[in-house]
């Protein structure tokens, strides 16, 4: 068998988990949300805050996806929301057999949505389905306001993108980053990518990522 075969039944493999995860999901009534970045961009941090700014009026459980550690399950559990971490041991993605596993290990019918945390990587967990709604892509000011342009596939295929750390904009070394930029490139390769900048650290503008989230329950 040659390798652009085994590649695709790798990939069918992963399609059919996949759509039994979305048939899970709907089964339970759920929203479930792919979250796509770099490492290091704010993921956790921007879940953790959701999730407390949320109590009462969403409940998310969360999935995450690291090479190793459960270091990012403990940081959401700490906020008394369900987690289930899961180790891909070197993978550069999640895969939906993997997820399958987890969504059997939290407690669906409590919840209102799933949030899969993506291993660190703007690449690879673009071309992976593992069942969600929609993808959502985070993009910290201090990565480049190249990004978009420079790694196309998973903003074309993102609902929303958030522009985080714009805390981080006052300060120098990081006061050219430019967020209309950002804007073009982003809406050029998606017309219907929703963009908030946003930072997790302070709060600025994470009401309107709220406002998001809870109308996506609401459709
Ligand atoms: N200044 C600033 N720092 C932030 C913000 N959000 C997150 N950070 C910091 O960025 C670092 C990485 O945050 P994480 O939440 O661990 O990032 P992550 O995307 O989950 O990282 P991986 O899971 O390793 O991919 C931490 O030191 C956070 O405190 C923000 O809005 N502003
Ligand atoms: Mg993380």
């Amino acid at each position: 068998m040659d390798k652009q075969t085994v590649g695709k039944r790798i990939l069918s493999a992963n399609e059919q988990f996949a759509q039994g995860n979305a048939e899970l999901l709907a089964a339970h009534n759920l929203v479930c949300l792919n979250m796509i970045s770099s490492p290091g961009s704010g993921k956790t941090t921007l879940l953790a805050r959701t999730i407390t700014d949320m109590r009462g009026r969403l409940r998310i459980g969360v999935i995450e996806g690291d090479l190793r550690t459960d270091l990012d399950a403990q940081r959401i559990r700490a906020t008394q929301a369900p987690a289930v971490q899961i180790e891909t041991k070197g993978s550069c993605h999640l895969s939906a057999e993997q997820v399958h596993g987890a969504l059997g290990q939290l407690p669906l019918a409590d919840l209102d949505m799933v949030i899969i945390e993506n291993v660190g990587n703007l690449v690879c967990p673009a071309s992976f389905a593992l069942g969600e709604s929609a993808k959502i892509v985070v993009l910290s000011v201090a990565e480049g306001d190249d990004k978009p342009a420079k790694y196309p596939s998973i903003f074309a295929r993102s609902a929303a993108l958030l522009i985080n750390k714009i805390d981080l904009l006052a300060a120098e070394g990081l006061a050219d980053f430019d967020t209309d930029r950002v804007r073009t490139d982003a809406s050029l390769l998606n017309r219907s990518i929703e963009i908030f900048p946003l930072s997790a650290r302070t709060g600025q503008g994470m009401e309107s990522w709220y406002d998001w989230l809870a109308a996506r329950v609401r459709s």
